[in-house]
C-alpha cells in the first residue's frame, strides 16, 4: 500500500510539471485551481477510476466532471499522461485549433466526460449520470469535482438535494475547499462553510480530509464505497497553487497569474524542448 501512495507522489509530480509547463507556454491561466486538484485527479485516474485510454467512450466507464472547468489543464495534464492525446498537444493549450481550450470541453478533447466552465452547472450533469447509470442498472461510479467559490452558485444546492433525496451512493462529490476565489478569500466574500454540516442537511455521507494526502483520500473513497445509502461528499482541504512556489506564494493572486518561461522551466527542470 505504501509503494503505491509513493508512485501516486510521484506522478502527481510530473502531472504538476505538465500543468506549469502548459500554462507556462501559452503565458497565463488558471495555475492555482489547477495545482490544487492534481493530487485527487491523480489518485483517481492513476488509482481509482475504470477507464480505458483506448476505449475512452465505453458507456460502462466511471466518469469525472470537472465542474470547476476552468482547472481543465490539470485534467489534460492527466489525460495526455495516460494516452488519450499526443502529449506534444499541450503545447497547443487555448490556442486557436486546439483540442485543449482553457475550460473543458466534452466535444473537443478525448477523456472529457463533460463541458463545464459556467460555474455551478456541472454538478447537475454528474447527479444526471449517476442516476441514469441507475436506471440502467450500471455497476459505476460518477466523480465531481466543485470550487469552494463556486459552491456560492445556487445550482449547486438544487444539485445536491436532488443527488441527496435519490440516495445516489454511486456519486462521489469532491469539494476543492482551497479556501479562495477569484478575487479573494472565499470567507470574507460569501462564506460557504460549515460545507459538512451543508453535506449533512442535504443527506450526503460527508467526510473533510487533507486534499494532498493519497493514504487520508484512498481511506475517505473507501469508506464512501464502503457505505452504500448514500451520496458522498468529501471536502478536500487544499491550498491552491500547491507545489509550484511562484504560485502559491501569490496567494489570491494566483487564480489566473503569468510566469515567464525561465519560472516554469526551472520548476520542469526542462531546457530543452
Ligand atoms: C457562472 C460563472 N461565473 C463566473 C465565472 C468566472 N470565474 C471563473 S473561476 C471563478 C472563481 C471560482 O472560485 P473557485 O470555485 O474557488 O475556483 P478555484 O479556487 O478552484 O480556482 C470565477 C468567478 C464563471 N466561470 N462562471
Ligand atoms: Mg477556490
Amino acid at each position: 500500500m505504501k509503494k503505491d501512495y509513493e508512485f501516486l507522489k510521484t506522478k502527481a509530480d510530473v502531472i504538476r510539471k505538465l500543468v506549469v509547463e502548459m500554462i507556462g507556454r501559452l503565458g497565463v491561466g488558471h495555475i492555482g485551481g489547477a495545482l490544487s486538484i492534481v493530487d485527487i485527479l491523480t489518485y483517481l485516474y492513476y488509482k481509482e477510476m475504470k477507464v480505458d485510454p483506448k476505449n475512452p467512450n465505453d458507456s460502462n466507464r466511471d466518469r469525472l466532471v470537472l465542474s470547476k472547468g476552468h482547472a481543465g489543464p490539470a485534467l489534460y495534464a492527466v489525460l495526455a499522461d495516460k494516452g488519450y492525446f499526443p502529449m506534444e498537444e499541450i503545447k497547443t493549450l487555448n490556442r486557436p485549433g486546439t483540442n485543449l481550450p482553457s475550460h473543458c470541453d466534452m466535444n473537443k478533447t478525448k477523456g472529457v466526460d463533460m463541458t463545464a466552465g459556467s460555474l455551478g452547472q456541472g454538478l447537475s450533469a454528474a447527479v444526471g449520470m449517476a442516476l441514469a447509470s441507475k436506471l440502467d442498472n450500471m455497476d459505476n461510479y460518477v466523480y465531481a469535482i466543485i470550487g469552494d467559490g463556486e459552491a456560492q452558485e445556487g445550482q449547486i444546492y438544487e444539485a445536491l438535494m436532488f443527488a441527496g433525496n435519490k440516495k445516489l451512493n454511486n456519486l462521489i462529490v469532491f469539494l476543492d475547499n482551497n479556501k479562495m476565489q477569484i478575487d479573494g478569500m472565499t470567507e470574507e466574500i460569501n462564506d460557504i462553510e460549515p460545507f459538512d454540516k451543508k453535506g449533512e442537511a442535504f443527506k450526503f455521507f460527508t467526510q473533510r480530509i487533507n486534499g494532498h494526502c493519497f493514504e487520508s483520500i484512498d481511506e475517505a473513497v473507501k469508506r464512501a464505497k464502503a457505505q452504500k445509502e448514500q451520496a458522498s461528499l468529501i471536502i478536500l482541504d487544499t491550498v491552491k497553487g500547491k507545489g509550484f512556489k511562484f504560485a502559491e506564494e501569490l496567494g489570491v493572486g494566483c487564480h489566473s497569474a503569468s510566469y515567464d518561461e525561465k519560472t516554469w522551466r526551472e520548476y520542469c527542470n526542462k531546457w530543452e524542448d
